[in-house]
């Protein structure tokens, strides 16, 4: 049995200080009155001949205008869909001729992917802005993809226990918020106060049983049957308390269907800036539970039979320049592995607690990791189950 586990260390991010050197110039013997250069034919990426690249993420992951850009300096149109969960997209991949060129896998999950040969090697010499990227967060995901060979940091956070605070404490009736977060979702005493308001649920296996499984105090990536034993037992009994399952939580929580949810951090936060925008009194907080948040890294990979290979060389390196991934934080409140990017990052993101952890809460992060397909079957059964109420 194979288990890979990736830990985070956030707090390695650090600024790259860029010194300029300057190179002397030797001074020419004598003046020659030259012919003005032609000026150098600008030096672009190779691209391919149909002008069109095809990707497929997870929804409300993109700045509002990086596809527009991208499109618009590259001559390239851009094709983009979406998909709900990891086992979505790896269903696409298994089935082959999936048509996209990009897509956004978790670096945990996608090793099983990587193993089963369903992505092309990127091909770093195409990438000119490929030394943005922090070698430390680069050294995590070689856990799971050694040398760096399919995967390209897209942008990472964490999965976590989410309120709306005042409708969270009013269901409580006065009982005091429990010192692990988990405990407002996982444990009957609380779910079933916060029932009336709504518990919503991330929308998959692979998402529910690894902070199911911690919470139950086993490896989050078990591949023993009898701790998701354990796990699905301890679900089962909060189950007629979850009102919804989602992977758009944005829109659900934003919209009021639910006041605590397993989200993640950045659509949690994204969710709270849309009640702010709207004149929406409630608080919608990402909490950072004493039991830990779950930490995820999405990343790009291309497929084995994708066809236009140099545009999403193109692509992903455009991806790559600092400002795109200053945009992701800014606008979506997911930092990426762009280390060149953190000056342009604003100072409200930066020091926001839920966005970049402090000292304390990373130290606490469970680290991300994957299932091997030894135990999908047990994963699957364990959480159509739950999801049944069987
Ligand atoms: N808005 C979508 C954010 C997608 C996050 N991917 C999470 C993967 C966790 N396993």
């Amino acid at each position: 049995m194979k288990k890979h586990v990736l830990v985070i260390a956030m707090s390695a991010i650090l600024l790259a200080s860029c010194g300029k050197k300057e190179e002397p110039v030797a001074a020419p013997a004598a003046p020659v009155a030259a012919a003005p250069a032609a000026p150098a034919a600008p030096a672009g990426p190779v691209l391919d001949d149909e002008k069109i690249l095809n990707v497929y993420n997870w929804p409300d992951y993109i700045t509002e205008t990086l596809v527009a850009d991208f499109e618009k300096e590259f001559g390239i149109k851009v094709n983009y869909d979406t998909f709900e969960n990891n086992e979505a997209l790896h269903a696409k991949l298994v089935a082959g001729n999936s048509g996209y060129d990009i897509v956004i896998p978790t670096a945990g999950f996608a090793k099983k992917q990587i193993d089963g040969g369903l992505y092309q090697p990127i091909d770093k010499t195409k990438l000119t802005n490929y030394a943005n990227l922090d070698t430390d967060f680069m050294s995590k995901i070689a856990g799971v993809d050694p040398e760096n060979k399919h995967l390209v940091p897209w942008a990472w956070g964490f999965t976590t226990v989410g309120i709306n605070k005042q409708k969270v404490e009013k269901a409580l009736g006065g009982m005091p918020m429990p010192e692990n977060a988990w405990d407002l979702v996982f444990k009957p005493e609380y779910s079933s106060k916060l029932k009336s308001c709504g518990i919503a649920y991330l929308d998959s296996p692979s998402e529910i049983l690894p902070v199911a499984l911690h919470y139950v105090g086993k490896p989050p990536y078990s591949e023993n049957p009898e701790d998701f034993k354990l796990a699905g037992e301890m679900l089962k009994k909060v189950r007629k308390d979850v009102r919804l399952f989602s992977s758009t939580m944005i829109d659900d929580i934003a919209g009021g269907k639910a006041c605590a949810f397993v989200g993640w951090s950045g659509d949690i936060n994204i969710a709270a800036g849309r009640v702010k925008e709207t004149g929406g009194k409630d608080e919608i907080v990402p909490l950072l539970p004493t039991g830990g948040g779950l930490v995820f890294i999405d990343t790009m990979a291309i497929p084995k039979d994708a066809k236009h290979v140099n545009n999403a060389h193109a692509f992903i390196d455009f991806y790559l320049r600092a400002a795109n991934g200053a945009a992701m934080a800014n606008e979506l409140n997911y930092p990426t592995g762009n280390k060149a990017a953190l000056a342009d990052i604003k100072d409200e993101v930066k020091n926001n607690k839920t966005i970049f952890l402090g000292a304390e809460d990373t130290a606490r992060l469970i680290p991300t990791g994957g299932y091997s397909n030894d135990i999908a079957g047990t994963l699957n059964e364990t959480y159509n189950a739950f999801k049944r109420g069987k």
